[in-house]
């Protein structure tokens, strides 16, 4: 008897237990999942078969992944964003206030992940004066786009910065993000199943996210949730990591596990006195470093 082989396909949106896969050929199909254990998000690859008779498809299992981004959710469990993520767009605007904080620790989470991460600025439309933020994140290396999606400006920017990566769009709720999606989705007229591209944001679901192919190859994920909970970091040494330019200024540092907090002869304290190492950002990772032993101690 022949056996069919199991197709791998792609999450391109999850809905409470709802799933929409993307077949080889390029089909969007609704699945449902073998199991109450399996728990897929976007950007997952899994392995799934047509049911027979019927329209759903059935995930059996998720391929390993690259990597994830999780974050607690409002009940303090770790909730997966999205995984095989490639770039992490952290976007801040003028209004809301923008929480750097918040900024620094998605920052923080695209290091200790290996992904690599842009800046977006969104609603320059309402800007007024320069955010002296930007330049740090610049002087770190970080890509910055100053974009719009209301005039439209530097989203092509932002989409070719995305060329062949599987990106996802991260930060402070208001922001926003589902409207620079939503201005990409009419940008290609896209059409595919009705839960793509639509994040149903404020039903009553946990988690629902939607992944959207560019046309340069690269794809890019709502983030879910209206909430602003922030990936954790469970360590110092996570903390470290997750500041570029940290690490780099920690490799002079007297001690080789210099915390750069009380230490003598701490490269970093004196990269924030001379000015090379931003002091804000500094802030940022002591603050990080007090939530991690909090979480430790707990
Ligand atoms: N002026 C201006 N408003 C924007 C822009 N992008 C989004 N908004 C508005 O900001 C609000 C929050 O947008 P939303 O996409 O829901 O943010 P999200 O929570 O990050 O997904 C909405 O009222 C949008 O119309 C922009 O480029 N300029
Ligand atoms: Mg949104
Ligand atoms: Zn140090």
């Amino acid at each position: 008897m022949k056996r069919h082989a199991s197709h791998e396909t792609l999450v391109t949106a999850t809905f409470g237990t709802r799933v929409t896969l993307r077949t080889p050929d390029g089909l969007e199909v609704p699945a449902r999942l073998k199991g109450k254990k399996l728990r897929p998000v976007c950007g997952d690859y899994v392995i799934a078969d047509p049911i027979i008779n019927e329209s759903d498809w059935l995930i059996s299992s998720i391929r390993p992944r690259k990597n994830q981004l999780s974050r607690p959710n409002s009940r303090g469990h770790k909730e997966i964003l999205a995984a095989n993520l490639d770039c992490l767009i952290v976007m801040a605007a003028p209004e809301p206030k923008p929480d750097w904080f918040i900024v620094d620790r998605y920052l923080a989470a695209a290091e200790n992940i290996g992904c690599s991460a842009i800046v977006a600025y969104n609603k320059l439309d309402r800007q007024t004066s320069v955010s002296e933020e930007l330049a740090e994140y610049r002087n770190c290396g970080y890509p910055v786009i100053k974009c719009s999606a209301r005039t439209r400006h530097n989203l092509d920017t932002l989409t070719s910065a995305l060329a062949g990566l599987n990106g996802i769009i991260v930060g402070q709720s208001g922001v926003g993000k589902s409207t620079v999606i939503n201005a990409l989705v009419e940008q290609q007229a896209r059409t595919t199943a009705p839960l793509s591209g639509n994040t149903g944001e404020g039903r009553h679901t946990t988690v629902n996210s939607a992944l959207l192919f560019l046309p340069n190859g690269g794809a890019i994920i709502d983030s879910p949730g209206v909430r602003d909970y922030t990936p954790a970091i469970q360590s110092v040494e996570q903390a470290i990591s997750g500041f570029r330019e940290i690490s780099i200024m920690g490799e002079h540092c007297r001690f080789a596990n210099c915390r750069h907090l009380r230490e003598p002869d701490c490269s970093v304290k004196n990269g924030v006195n001379e000015g090379t190492i931003s002091s804000r950002r500094y802030q940022s990772y002591k603050r990080l470093v007090v939530l991690t032993r909090n979480a430790i101690s707990n």
